[in-house]
Protein backbone atom coordinates (compact mmCIF):
# COMPACT_ATOMS: atom_id res chain seq x y z
CA UNK A 1 0.00 0.00 0.00
CA UNK A 2 2.93 2.22 0.54
CA UNK A 3 4.52 1.57 -2.60
CA UNK A 4 1.29 2.93 -4.54
CA UNK A 5 1.52 6.37 -2.35
CA UNK A 6 5.15 6.59 -3.00
CA UNK A 7 4.87 5.97 -6.79
CA UNK A 8 1.77 8.60 -7.44
CA UNK A 9 4.35 11.18 -5.96
CA UNK A 10 7.66 9.90 -7.08
CA UNK A 11 6.50 9.22 -11.14
CA UNK A 12 3.91 12.53 -11.17
CA UNK A 13 3.20 13.59 -14.66
CA UNK A 14 4.76 17.14 -14.43
CA UNK A 15 2.57 18.53 -16.63
CA UNK A 16 -0.46 16.96 -14.71
CA UNK A 17 -0.65 16.63 -10.92
CA UNK A 18 -3.42 14.12 -11.14
CA UNK A 19 -1.14 11.69 -13.33
CA UNK A 20 1.79 9.51 -13.44
CA UNK A 21 4.00 8.89 -16.16
CA UNK A 22 4.33 5.00 -17.16
CA UNK A 23 8.25 4.31 -17.31
CA UNK A 24 7.97 1.84 -20.57
CA UNK A 25 4.81 3.71 -22.73
CA UNK A 26 5.52 7.30 -21.70
CA UNK A 27 2.20 7.94 -21.49
CA UNK A 28 0.26 9.66 -18.78
CA UNK A 29 -2.29 8.01 -16.74
CA UNK A 30 -4.33 9.03 -13.74
CA UNK A 31 -2.95 8.29 -10.85
CA UNK A 32 -6.39 6.83 -9.35
CA UNK A 33 -6.33 4.07 -12.80
CA UNK A 34 -4.18 1.53 -11.11
CA UNK A 35 -4.93 -2.24 -10.41
CA UNK A 36 -4.96 -5.36 -12.16
CA UNK A 37 -7.08 -4.62 -15.47
CA UNK A 38 -5.94 -4.04 -19.22
CA UNK A 39 -5.62 -0.38 -19.23
CA UNK A 40 -4.80 0.26 -16.23
CA UNK A 41 -0.93 0.70 -14.27
CA UNK A 42 0.60 -1.26 -11.74
CA UNK A 43 3.83 -1.69 -10.29
CA UNK A 44 7.01 -2.69 -12.57
CA UNK A 45 9.84 -4.48 -10.72
CA UNK A 46 12.49 -2.97 -12.62
CA UNK A 47 14.63 -5.75 -11.21
CA UNK A 48 12.46 -8.29 -12.24
CA UNK A 49 11.57 -9.56 -8.50
CA UNK A 50 11.95 -13.53 -9.14
CA UNK A 51 15.93 -12.51 -10.25
CA UNK A 52 16.43 -13.96 -6.74
CA UNK A 53 13.35 -14.42 -5.95
CA UNK A 54 12.48 -11.31 -3.02
CA UNK A 55 8.87 -11.33 -2.99
CA UNK A 56 6.50 -7.79 -3.03
CA UNK A 57 6.97 -7.78 0.55
CA UNK A 58 9.96 -5.56 2.44
CA UNK A 59 13.44 -5.31 1.22
CA UNK A 60 13.98 -5.29 -2.24
CA UNK A 61 10.37 -5.92 -3.20
CA UNK A 62 9.25 -2.62 -2.07
CA UNK A 63 11.87 -0.60 -2.64
CA UNK A 64 10.32 2.42 -4.26
CA UNK A 65 14.24 3.27 -6.50
CA UNK A 66 13.51 0.38 -8.63
CA UNK A 67 9.66 0.55 -8.76
CA UNK A 68 7.73 2.42 -11.61
CA UNK A 69 4.26 2.93 -12.69
CA UNK A 70 3.20 0.41 -16.08
CA UNK A 71 0.90 -0.45 -17.99
CA UNK A 72 -0.33 -3.76 -17.29
CA UNK A 73 -0.02 -5.31 -20.44
CA UNK A 74 3.27 -4.36 -21.22
CA UNK A 75 4.35 -5.06 -17.93
CA UNK A 76 3.81 -8.72 -18.44
CA UNK A 77 4.96 -8.54 -22.14
CA UNK A 78 8.31 -7.29 -20.10
CA UNK A 79 7.50 -10.17 -17.67
CA UNK A 80 11.32 -11.20 -16.09
CA UNK A 81 13.00 -10.77 -19.14
CA UNK A 82 16.84 -9.49 -18.69
CA UNK A 83 17.69 -6.17 -20.13
CA UNK A 84 19.80 -6.00 -23.75
CA UNK A 85 19.48 -4.59 -27.58
CA UNK A 86 16.83 -5.89 -29.65
CA UNK A 87 13.91 -7.80 -30.92
CA UNK A 88 10.83 -6.41 -32.30
CA UNK A 89 8.79 -3.90 -31.62
CA UNK A 90 6.30 -4.07 -28.12
CA UNK A 91 2.81 -3.43 -29.32
CA UNK A 92 1.69 -0.53 -27.03
CA UNK A 93 4.74 1.09 -25.97
CA UNK A 94 6.48 2.89 -29.08
CA UNK A 95 10.16 2.68 -29.03
CA UNK A 96 10.06 -0.36 -26.88
CA UNK A 97 11.84 -3.85 -28.31
CA UNK A 98 11.69 -7.36 -27.36
CA UNK A 99 13.01 -11.16 -27.98
CA UNK A 100 12.59 -14.20 -26.53
CA UNK A 101 15.26 -13.94 -23.60
CA UNK A 102 15.64 -9.88 -23.51
CA UNK A 103 13.82 -6.47 -23.49
CA UNK A 104 15.07 -2.99 -24.60
CA UNK A 105 13.21 0.21 -22.93
CA UNK A 106 12.26 3.51 -25.14
CA UNK A 107 15.82 5.85 -25.58
CA UNK A 108 14.50 8.05 -23.23
CA UNK A 109 14.46 5.51 -19.64
CA UNK A 110 17.63 3.16 -20.88
CA UNK A 111 19.57 5.34 -18.60
CA UNK A 112 16.74 5.05 -15.87
CA UNK A 113 16.59 1.84 -16.46
CA UNK A 114 20.42 0.83 -16.04
CA UNK A 115 21.21 3.24 -13.41
CA UNK A 116 18.11 1.45 -11.28
CA UNK A 117 19.61 -1.77 -11.80
CA UNK A 118 22.85 -1.04 -10.69
CA UNK A 119 21.72 0.54 -7.45
CA UNK A 120 19.90 -2.45 -6.65
CA UNK A 121 23.48 -3.97 -7.04
CA UNK A 122 25.14 -1.66 -5.05
CA UNK A 123 22.12 -1.86 -2.29
CA UNK A 124 21.72 -5.50 -1.92
CA UNK A 125 25.17 -6.76 -0.75
CA UNK A 126 23.81 -10.12 0.89
CA UNK A 127 24.89 -8.42 4.25
CA UNK A 128 21.37 -8.69 5.47
CA UNK A 129 18.24 -11.43 4.81
CA UNK A 130 18.09 -10.56 1.33
CA UNK A 131 20.13 -11.49 -1.71
CA UNK A 132 23.26 -10.39 -2.94
CA UNK A 133 21.87 -8.54 -6.46
CA UNK A 134 24.77 -8.42 -9.09
CA UNK A 135 24.96 -6.98 -13.06
CA UNK A 136 26.48 -9.80 -15.35
CA UNK A 137 26.65 -10.02 -18.93
CA UNK A 138 23.98 -13.29 -19.54
CA UNK A 139 20.04 -13.25 -20.30
CA UNK A 140 18.39 -15.84 -19.24
CA UNK A 141 19.19 -15.35 -15.95
CA UNK A 142 16.00 -16.87 -14.54
CA UNK A 143 15.70 -17.07 -10.53
CA UNK A 144 19.69 -16.06 -9.59
CA UNK A 145 19.68 -12.86 -8.00
CA UNK A 146 21.66 -11.55 -11.23
CA UNK A 147 20.81 -9.58 -14.41
CA UNK A 148 22.55 -8.51 -17.73
CA UNK A 149 23.44 -7.30 -19.88
CA UNK A 150 26.19 -5.19 -17.68
CA UNK A 151 27.68 -3.59 -21.14
CA UNK A 152 24.64 -2.49 -22.88
CA UNK A 153 23.20 -0.46 -18.87
CA UNK A 154 26.72 0.88 -19.15
CA UNK A 155 26.23 1.95 -22.28
CA UNK A 156 22.31 3.31 -21.74
CA UNK A 157 23.82 5.06 -18.89
CA UNK A 158 26.16 7.31 -21.39
CA UNK A 159 23.39 7.69 -23.64
CA UNK A 160 20.62 8.74 -21.55
CA UNK A 161 21.91 11.12 -18.52
CA UNK A 162 19.76 11.61 -15.61
CA UNK A 163 16.89 14.29 -16.63
CA UNK A 164 14.82 16.50 -14.30
CA UNK A 165 11.69 13.93 -13.81
CA UNK A 166 14.86 11.07 -12.48
CA UNK A 167 16.37 13.34 -10.41
CA UNK A 168 12.97 15.13 -9.03
CA UNK A 169 12.21 11.35 -8.16
CA UNK A 170 15.76 10.61 -6.47
CA UNK A 171 14.92 13.88 -4.25
CA UNK A 172 11.48 13.02 -3.94
CA UNK A 173 12.21 9.19 -2.56
CA UNK A 174 14.80 10.77 -0.09
CA UNK A 175 12.90 13.61 1.31
CA UNK A 176 9.90 12.20 1.44
CA UNK A 177 9.79 8.16 1.83
CA UNK A 178 13.44 5.85 2.15
CA UNK A 179 15.53 8.92 2.92
CA UNK A 180 18.51 6.92 0.98
CA UNK A 181 19.65 7.70 -2.82
CA UNK A 182 20.59 6.45 -5.95
CA UNK A 183 23.89 6.93 -5.65
CA UNK A 184 24.14 6.75 -9.63
CA UNK A 185 21.51 9.74 -10.35
CA UNK A 186 23.65 12.22 -8.47
CA UNK A 187 26.54 10.26 -10.47
CA UNK A 188 26.54 8.43 -13.28
CA UNK A 189 30.16 8.90 -14.03
CA UNK A 190 30.50 6.52 -10.53
CA UNK A 191 29.34 3.74 -13.05
CA UNK A 192 32.46 3.63 -14.51
CA UNK A 193 34.78 3.73 -11.68
CA UNK A 194 32.98 1.06 -10.16
CA UNK A 195 32.07 -1.52 -13.82
CA1 LIG B 1 17.62 -11.09 -26.70
CA1 LIG C 1 16.10 9.25 -19.04
CA1 LIG D 1 25.25 -6.59 -4.70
Amino acid sequence: AQVWTALKATDQDPKNSSNVIELYTGRSISKSNNGGNSGQWNREHVWAKSHGDFGEATGPGTDVHHLRPEDVSVNSIRGNKDFDNGGSAVSGAPGNYTDSDSYEPRDAVKGDVARMILYMAVRYEGDDSWPDLEPNERVNNGSSPAIGKLSVLKQWNDEDPPDAFEQRRNQVIYDQFQHNRNPFIDHPEWVESIW
